[in-house]
């Protein structure tokens, strides 16, 4: 049996339907003692960014072979845990990588351009009452970028487009990319116009976002997170948005989704996204082939298409 804990797209649950016994958790009334009654035939768990694989639901399941998330990112999965009992773990990298970027791009020209507020001031009809105040331009703007992987590259890629020099910070240097590295966030942060967050979270990088950071970034500086809410102390990133110490932010993702701190609501520098990054069709499909093609060959004995354990 396969376990789905949450609905994450038809698609993938009737791809899975086709091909296992599926468990869809949240169509069960009693999720817990379900669990225990069929811990012994739950062999593959399904992930994504919302729910994963704790230390506690992988000692409930003594069969569990396989962790395949419905994300690139794993922080919802115990990896150590995972490799400790040798339970593969997959997860759904590259295909979302374009649409992530493309959003991180999208965010910054919502922010400087105003965007949404643009958009609500033809629909309140006020554009009839006078015209628009001038905004931000992004072409040329320094973009600063913590994660050099697969997303923080796609994001240097446009943004070099928009004539952007790309300033980066990355646990290490990579030698191969002309752009300028700073060993310290602080200091990219200083150092850039606009800073998208695009790095795993894990115990290194949460709170990589925090007040000394923030300031550094200064009034006229845009933050873009496309990453995850713990990046950020968020009580602090309100704060310094409510008292002007930051220009403006873009964010896809919240410290408790779907919780979204409400004083951001009133602030037109301020665009806010329902953790959309990957949520194109082209794209959740692929995802879930990817998931799919995952669960396939790990029961056919064949090489796994993306492990990460
Ligand atoms: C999804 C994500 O939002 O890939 C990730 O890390 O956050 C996303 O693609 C999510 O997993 C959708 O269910």
């Amino acid at each position: 049996g396969v376990l789905i804990p949450i609905p994450m797209s038809a698609y993938l649950e009737q791809e899975l339907e086709k091909r296992f016994n599926l468990f869809k958790l949240w169509t069960i009334p009693h999720k817990t003692q379900f669990i225990k009654d069929h811990a012994t035939s739950i062999r593959a768990v399904i992930g994504n960014a919302f729910s994963g694989a704790d230390a506690e639901l992988i000692e409930t399941l003594p069969k569990l072979e396989i962790v395949a998330s419905f994300s690139v990112g794993l922080d919802r999965v115990d990896l150590k845990k995972c490799k400790e009992k040798g339970i593969r773990v997959t997860n759904t990298p590259d295909v979302l990588t374009d649409d992530v970027a493309d959003l991180a791009i999208g965010l910054a020209l919502a922010v400087m351009r105003r965007l949404c507020e643009c958009d609500r001031y033809v629909r309140s009809g006020q554009w009839k009452k006078g015209d628009y105040k001038l905004t931000t331009k992004f072409t040329g703007k320094t973009v600063g970028i913590i994660g050099m992987g697969r997303i923080g590259k796609a994001v240097a890629k446009r943004a070099e487009a928009f004539s952007c020099p790309i300033v980066y910070f990355s646990r290490t240097e990579k030698p191969d990319l002309k752009f300028k590295y700073y060993p310290s966030v602080v200091e990219l942060a200083s150092n850039c116009d606009v800073l998208v967050v695009a790095c795993p979270l894990t115990e290194e990088t949460r709170h990589i976002i925090n007040r000394e950071v923030i300031d550094a970034l200064g009034p006229k500086g845009v933050l873009i997170n496309i990453g995850r809410g713990p990046h950020v102390d968020e009580p602090e990133l309100v704060s310094a948005l409510l008292e002007g110490r930051l220009g403006g932010a873009g964010l896809d993702v919240y410290q408790n989704e779907p919780e979204v701190p409400e004083q951001l609501f009133g602030l037109e520098n301020v665009v806010l996204l329902p953790h959309v990054g990957s949520g194109t069709v082209e794209t959740r499909n692929a995802m879930a082939d990817l998931v799919i093609g995952n669960l396939e060959a790990h029961f056919l004995n064949k090489p796994l298409l993306t492990p990460v354990v």
